[in-house]
């Protein structure tokens, strides 16, 4: 058993990509649905194609449930969004995909822009500059604090939680990204070590409340977000780590680039080497890529490269841990 390399997909690619993809030698991706395709019919559809292409589905997301503002925010409506939520969980375990992903963020991932930056090669890459996202006004009709932030996810929670553990299915908590206290006058949920933790208390450390440990994010935080090495330690120990973005950028806030794997300021093979020594053997992917070329395969041409470095990182890392086993 190793780490299993994943890809971000959506249902209609065509077979050439599932042909490219084959050839890296990845077999897993998340699955990213849209609600009108969420039926049974359709995703096993997608699935058994595919499958044909000997990749599986690993993880299941619903964009507009996995950032949903009805819920985050406590809109009127959220119940509706909720049972939506409840449905997306009971076809997952349909279609026997036990993973589904949710971020508690209803703006999305904050950034300054896509552009070629000092760090990139040349490559459009996403960026950040907290004082300019800082500097806009608030994202919703109002602010939102903490109390009510974290009173909405026990809310969800309550009614979410019972039906994972039914259903056999385990929730992915993505970080508030970039991972700073409050992003567009709403207060974040996950932005270090001690809310992931909070998190887990409040779902009674239920096994159904699991995260996606988002190295890029830990990255930007730095000591902020935690001790990323301590973490991955304690969280794999801990079996909550359900799927790793493995990604590296050019420095802790207040301003980062998202980088190559090897031009960031981590050391992304030291990770990846703890990680195997964690005994690690959930699922990893580069979570982004630069924003690539139109005819050069586009988005899924941009993350081959990167997919193959971190293959390569954990190909090294393995031999190294088997060899230091050894000895
Ligand atoms: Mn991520």
């Amino acid at each position: 058993m190793s780490i299993k390399i994943q890809l971000p997909m959506g249902t209609k690619h065509t077979d050439e990509e599932l042909a490219f993809i084959r050839e890296m030698g990845v077999s897993f991706s998340n699955l990213n649905v849209m609600p009108d395709e969420a039926t049974y019919e359709n995703v096993m559809a997608v699935m058994e194609r595919y499958a044909k292409y000997d990749i599986a589905v690993s993880d299941l997301a619903c964009p507009p449930l996995q950032k949903n503002a009805s819920i985050i925010l406590g809109k009127p409506n959220r119940d509706v969004e909720i049972d939506k939520f409840i449905d997306f969980i009971e076809l997952a375990a349909k279609v026997k995909v036990p993973i589904v992903s949710v971020a508690w963020q209803p703006n999305g991932i904050f950034r300054t822009g896509v552009a070629a930056r000092p760090h990139t090669r040349g490559g459009r890459s996403a960026y950040a500059d907290l004082k300019e996202i800082e500097a806009r006004p608030v994202s919703n009709d109002r602010e939102y604090g903490m109390e009510e932030i974290w009173g909405n996810f026990h809310y969800f929670l309550e009614k979410v939680i019972p039906v994972c553990e039914e259903n056999g299915v385990r929730l992915a908590l993505h970080p508030n990204d970039p991972p700073v206290k409050s992003l567009g006058g709403v207060a974040s949920l996950i932005y270090n070590t001690e809310t992931y933790r909070k998190a887990f208390a409040l779902a009674k450390e239920s096994p159904a409340l699991g995260m996606k440990l988002c190295v890029g994010c830990w990255l930007e935080g730095g000591n902020q977000f935690g001790n990323l090495m301590q973490d991955i330690r304690t969280f794999c120990e801990q079996d909550k780590v359900l799927v790793v973005h493995f990604r590296n950028v050019s420095s802790t806030l207040p301003y980062f680039e998202e980088t190559l794997s090897e031009d960031g300021y981590a050391n992304m093979y030291e990770i990846m080497k703890q990680f195997v020594a964690c005994g690690y053997q959930g699922y990893m992917s580069i979570d982004h890529a630069f924003k690539g070329y139109p005819e050069m395969g586009g988005m899924l041409g941009a993350c081959a490269y990167p997919t193959g470095h971190m293959k390569g990182l954990l190909h090294a890392a393995e031999i190294e841990t088997r060899w230091q086993n050894k000895v």
